[in-house]
């Protein structure tokens, strides 16, 4: 019987990986990513007790990714971010080994193909998320906007409100330059449905706007022993014969 692609965690394009940077292939077919984003089109923030999500409206094509490796038009849904208890490790994809503090995943679906984020995401060219490492360095004006409501989400299912953001502050200078690869979600369900996008080119955020981070938790207000959300990052994967392409040589 035909499952679907999508067998996980067994499959053979799970996510993260290792971008080893002499073995990416460039490939000069693929296009500048072109994201167009409504900051109207925010609407909370949500901490789902392994991360934090700022959300957006995804009924309407109001926020959207076209362009780069993909063929079709992807929907805006939310973004979040991967983290470590320091600044030595954090990210869930490295480049030649190297570890991030920090990396933001900004998810989207294929509105072409799929009427729902649901029936995406068990799809294999269902889902395209872009990666950005945060490095260390000096505060970030628009992710400050964030860090300032982070206190409210800080136990695991707490939600507030939160409008007008506009997501594309949160991307590097130069979006022309970056890896692309046929992957996984890195969290359950883990499907082989992401097209991913990873920038070459880093952001920069101050240490304490990181430590904001760190204080959320991943358990509810109810439970007695208090977790630290820290460390929500998944194990590498091994690439199992995947090519991974750049946009730039
Ligand atoms: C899916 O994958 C999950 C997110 C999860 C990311 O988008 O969504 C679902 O499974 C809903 C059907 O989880 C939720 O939205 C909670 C319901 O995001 C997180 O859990 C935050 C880390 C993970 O995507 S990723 O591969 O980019 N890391
Ligand atoms: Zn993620």
């Amino acid at each position: 019987m035909w499952q679907g692609p999508l067998v996980a965690p067994g499959g053979n394009r799970q996510s993260p990986i290792d971008i080893r940077v002499r073995k990416s292939v460039f490939d000069p077919h693929l296009k500048p990513l072109t994201p167009d984003y409504d900051p109207r089109t925010c609407s909370q923030i949500w901490n789902n007790g392994y991360s934090f999500l700022v959300e957006y409206d995804d009924t309407t094509d109001k926020s959207t990714l076209k362009g780069g490796p993909l063929e079709d038009n992807f929907r805006l849904c939310q973004f979040h971010f991967h983290w470590g208890e320091s600044n030595a490790w954090g990210s869930e994809h490295t480049v030649d080994r190297r570890l991030f503090p920090a990396e933001l995943h900004m998810v989207h679906w294929n509105s072409d193909k799929y009427s729902r984020f649901e029936e995406a995401v068990m799809e294999e060219n269902g889902l395209a998320v872009i990666g950005v490492f945060l490095k260390i360095g000096k505060r970030h004006e628009g992710l400050q906007k964030l860090v300032d409501v982070l206190p409210a989400v800080r136990h695991k299912d707490s939600v507030v409100e939160f409008t007008r953001f506009d997501p594309a502050c949160l991307l590097p200078t130069n979006i022309d330059d970056y890896w692309t690869y046929a992957g996984s979600l890195t969290t359950p369900p883990l499907t082989e449905a992401v097209t991913w996008i990873i920038m070459k080119q880093h952001i920069e955020v101050s240490h304490e706007q990181l430590a904001v981070f760190r204080s959320l938790l991943f358990t509810s207000a109810e439970e007695e022993v208090q977790k630290s959300m820290v460390n929500n990052f998944r194990v590498q994967q091994s690439l199992q014969g995947r090519t991974v392409r750049s946009s730039f040589t």
